[in-house]
């Protein structure tokens, strides 16, 4: 009755969904996928409600210079073609309104916001407005991690010098920022390192080459790295053009799109459980730390999150629901599934992450936005058309690894093959991608 009665009165008709996760996470086929769902309602087995009917849904299209607009129909047709959307280069958004049959009164709208996955390592950069303190922060963050001492170390010696030169000084930190990312760790900050603000990631090499090919900043002319205390004050010009740089930086790179990640009333945090299984425990590791440091960042007390809200300066509307979802379930065995092993390693996952936030209500997902693979019946084998090795495009049947009970202690890169397969959704747009818990993790995060 009390849900009822709210959902007859609801005011509240606008809702910011920010769909996050790591590089590679399935946000933009998520987004692409539930759009059509929303528009097309009643084509794809995609249940809200009691019955619920959706209708009359409108996109609509913005003429802001930043974020662009989602291009919608331009993934959709990837999908219908056999392929998936390319990487996100940038961030985007999509603002919709429909009538749903529960809410008598209003119409509801919503915005989704999508980015490229990079992005989350600037978490630092947005939430210190000074460059100062953002120097301490990430110092201090390479010396408390073993991993970050190996690639951190000749930085940190060379900044300990007499004399040190912009161009010496930003050279190691690119050497470090290389290494880091060819051991897959998280904190490259700038990101622009790692994906430049024209899409164009760094192409994997030897680390002197993506270091000399890379800029630390926006561009070759505007470059930044952290200094120490006592390297600021034995170099007090190179610390004012450090700081000049990472404040343009900061406004016009990193504020953008955690300002709207901090806007979010709706958050979906999309885990990727086949690929952390498939890269070993390294992967998973990193990928748990970004989440993380994802949620201090949105933690209302927390140094970091008060931090930038107070920098931003808005009116920020409080976050009050997180989806974790578990995606791309369609490259997990159905049993895995049914067996809760699936969602049982979601939960194991994020708990920590989802306790950082007890304000907020969290759900717990198993979901395949653009479901591309059938069960073979009686085998634990599934069959797809199998991204590598398939010129023709074949359907082929496949044995898929069988999910762990608990993340395990360790694991390598291969002792989960998990397969990339290409995708498998309509021609005839009016029929929206075969899905698994889409609906669900909608029913949840559209309050
Ligand atoms: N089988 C299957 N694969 C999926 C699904 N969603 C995404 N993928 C795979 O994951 C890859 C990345 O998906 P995207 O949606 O582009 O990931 P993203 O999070 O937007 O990545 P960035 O734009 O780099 O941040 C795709 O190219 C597919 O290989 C799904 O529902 N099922
Ligand atoms: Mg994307």
């Amino acid at each position: 009755m009390k849900t009822i009665l709210k959902n007859m009165i609801n005011l509240r008709d606008h809702r910011n969904v920010v769909v996050t996760g790591i590089a590679g996470g399935g946000k933009t086929v998520f987004l692409t996928s539930l759009i059509s769902h929303l528009m097309e309602f009643g084509q794809g087995h995609f249940h809200i409600g009691k019955g619920t009917d959706i209708s009359g849904f409108r996109e609509k299209r913005t003429r802001k210079n930043w974020p662009p607009n989602f291009a919608h129909s331009t993934y959709r047709e990837d999908l219908a073609r056999g392929r998936w959307p390319e990487k996100s280069t940038d961030c985007s958004e999509y603002i919709c309104r429909f009538k749903r049959t529960d809410w008598l009164f209003h119409t509801q709208s919503i915005s989704f916001f999508d980015f490229p996955g990079e992005r989350i390592a600037d978490a630092g950069i947005a939430a210190f407005s000074s460059y100062n303190d953002w120097s301490e922060h990430i110092l201090a963050h390479f010396a408390r991690h073993h991993d970050y001492i190996q690639a951190a170390g000749p930085y940190l010696e060379h900044m300990n010098k007499e004399n040190i030169s912009r161009e010496t000084l930003l050279s190691q930190y690119r050497k470090t920022l290389a290494m880091l990312i060819l051991a897959y760790k998280p904190l490259v900050s700038p990101s622009t390192f790692l994906l430049d603000r024209q899409g164009i990631p760094a192409a994997p090499g030897p680390v002197d080459e993506i270091a000399a090919k890379r800029p630390a900043g926006i561009s070759e002319d505007r470059q930044f790295a952290p200094l120490s205390e006592k390297a600021r004050g034995k170099n007090p010009e190179l610390a004012r053009q450090m700081s000049l740089e990472y404040t343009r930086y900061r406004n016009e790179v990193a504020l953008p799109v955690f300002d709207k990640i901090s806007k979010a009333e709706s958050l979906v945090v999309l885990v990727d459980i086949p690929s952390l299984l498939a890269g070993g425990v390294g992967r998973y590791n990193d990928n748990r730390q970004i989440l993380l440091d994802l949620f201090e960042i949105l933690r209302p007390r927390s140094e970091m999150g008060a931090l930038l809200m107070r920098y931003l300066q808005f009116w920020r509307k409080s976050l009050d629901r997180v989806a974790f979802v578990a995606a791309k379930a369609d490259l997990v065995h159905p049993m895995d599934i049914e067996n809760k092993r699936m969602i049982g390693l979601l939960k194991m996952m994020t708990s920590r992450a989802s306790e950082m936030l007890p304000q907020v209500k969290s759900g717990w997902f198993v979901c395949s936005a653009c479901n591309s693979t059938y069960a073979v019946p009686g085998a634990r084998r599934l069959k797809g058309r199998i991204a590598r090795n398939n010129p023709e495009k074949e359907f082929k049947e496949y044995s898929v690894p069988e999910l762990p009970k608990n993340w395990p202690e360790n694991w390598k890169p291969g002792d989960y093959p998990f397969f990339r397969v290409l995708p498998d959704a309509p021609e005839n747009y009016l029929i929206p991608p075969r899905h698994m818990g889409l609906d669900r993790v909608f029913e949840f995060i559209s309050g």
